[in-house]
């Protein structure tokens, strides 16, 4: 059954009364998951004319009560794991066991968040005069817009309203285009959790939807995470609102590095990942392996035969370990890379194809967006694109390197710097790269991809602009202040300050 799209503002559900849009399966483009309202210049207004309106009595909710309306939606989400892993294997075309992780990772994020509640939330510091005491304390900052990418519609909406509304934010929430499904069924839940009416508000739309909203001068705090030049754009109309925050998330070109001591099937197994996991459609996800120059023959070889076995295909079948990627605007871009690295002088070792998978029987016929993974052996050089360049999709490049200086020299010479893997036996070794190399999240003998939410997440360079999300947002979506008391019964000043009123 078609899924009827509605907006949500002040705790209204609203069908379109205007134009739509459908949500279409990229495994079966004949499936329509359902049809939204395309967002205008006016609902995004609306939207945060009741987020603004909810702002005042949620900051003065306690904290402690608004944490605990998290417990009430992680036992709906442990209610909804199964429902919401297969609509969102529908919708996006992750494989459904990628898509339950994928709750479970937001449903982390709940609790996290839950557990906030009763933690300490600020400081207390020191005073010069004995008789003053001084906090650090949290404030919100009013109304922040969620902006969400479809790669990971439920965990990444989840680290970006579970730290914003705990901490006594409201909330415009815009899904991408491609799940809008899986953000209304975000919200379904939210409401159910008994969260007042205003506080969390669903736009639907596409770029005009989303800027209309960044343009809101009621919006305190834009959280984002989508492509570098989207990001790019509401840094630029922020900059027209001089105390606007901007957390985003922005691209990468993410590496692993396979050094001269590394256990081969331990790095064959951590690039296969990397590289092809999620159709290599995460903002993490390896576009380049750095392999030394003494293994990369064998490297090659093993890795190839690895990713020639993969299971690609319906995303429904637990059994598959990658489905299609999103849709055919991402195929050709995908595509048009594949060539351009023949071009650019690569030695191509698997070829990306498009294709379309056998359907099972009893199960709906597959057409949609199949494109294998494309494998090829280059060298590192400042002008080679296709090793330059974010593709998002299973796209790949094995770069030889000589020595350690080396690799380091290759893998910061992107204009990107999100994720980083090391594999190696060398503790030195693992060092060096770690305080040389420019990243967000690093890990040594594990696959670039797969943080945990406790941990911040976020990129350097045109990967991120140092405001990471996850359990690092809170530094975002709130503003510290100082908090200074006096139980003298005369003022009494730091700094040797004089009190004589004369
Ligand atoms: C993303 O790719 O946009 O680290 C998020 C990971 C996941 C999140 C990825 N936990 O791979």
């Amino acid at each position: 059954m078609s899924i009827l799209g509605k907006h949500y503002f002040a705790g209204q559900w609203r069908p379109a009364t205007g134009q739509t849009f459908p949500s279409t399966s990229p495994a079966r483009l004949s499936e329509t998951i359902g049809t939204f309202p395309l967002g205008t210049k006016a609902d995004a207004d609306e939207a945060v004319a009741a987020a603004r309106a909810a702002f005042p009595g949620w900051r003065r909710t306690s904290r402690i009560l608004r944490a605990e309306l998290f417990d009430n939606l992680a036992q709906l989400v442990k209610r909804e794991t199964d429902n919401l892993a297969h609509l969102m294997a529908r919708e996006c075309g992750k494989v459904v066991t990628e898509c339950r992780a994928e709750v479970i990772e937001g449903l982390h994020m709940i609790q996290y968040v839950f557990g906030t509640g009763r933690m300490p939330t600020g400081d207390i510091l020191s005073s010069e005069i004995a008789e003053k005491d001084a906090f650090m304390r949290r404030k919100p900052w009013g109304v922040a817009a969620v902006i969400t990418p479809w790669n990971f519609p439920f965990a990444v909406p989840l680290w970006m309203l579970g730290p914003s509304l705990v901490e006594g934010n409201t909330v415009v929430f815009k899904p991408s285009e491609d799940t809008p499904a899986i953000g209304q069924r975000i919200v379904e839940l939210f409401a159910e959790a008994g969260f007042p009416p205003g506080v969390i508000n669903l736009l639907h739309g596409e770029g005009e939807a989303g800027e209309a909203l960044v343009k809101n001068p009621g919006v305190n705090c834009v959280l984002f995470t989508g492509s570098y030049e989207v990001g790019k754009r509401i840094a630029e109309i922020s900059a027209g609102f001089h105390d606007r925050i901007v957390a985003s998330e922005t691209g990468s070109k993410s590496a692993v590095i396979v050094c001269e001591d590394a256990k081969l099937d331990l790095a064959v197994t951590a690039g296969i990942i990397s590289a092809f996991k999620t159709s290599g459609q995460r903002c993490v996800s390896a576009g380049r392996i750095l392999v030394h120059e003494k293994l990369i023959d064998a490297y090659a070889e093993k890795f190839v035969s690895v990713a020639k076995r993969l299971h690609i295909g319906d995303p429904l079948d637990a059994n598959n370990f990658t489905g299609p990627v999103i849709n055919k605007a991402a195929m050709e871009k995908i595509e048009r890379y594949n060539v351009l690295a023949k071009e650019e002088g690569a030695e191509i070792l698997l070829v990306g194809q498009a294709f379309q998978p056998d359907s099972q029987a009893g199960k709906p016929d597959l057409r949609g967006c199949f494109l294998s993974p494309h494998i090829y052996r280059i060298k590192h050089g400042p002008k080679v694109r296709c090793i330059h360049e974010e593709v998002f999709g299973p796209h790949l490049a094995l770069i030889p390197f000589k020595d350690n200086e080396d690799a380091v020299r290759i893998y910061n010479d992107t204009e990107y710097g999100l994720s980083l893997a090391i594999i190696t036996e060398s503790y030195r070794t693992m060092r060096y790269f770690r305080d040389e190399c420019d990243y967000g999240m690093g890990y040594v003998n594990l696959p670039c991809i797969g943080a945990e939410v406790h941990l911040p997440f976020g990129g350097v360079k045109k990967s991120g602009n140092g405001h990471p999300s996850a359990a690092g947002l809170i530094e975002a979506v709130t503003h510290k202040t100082a908090w200074t008391v006096n139980h003298a019964e005369e003022v009494k000043m730091a700094q040797g300050l004089t009190t004589d009123v004369k």
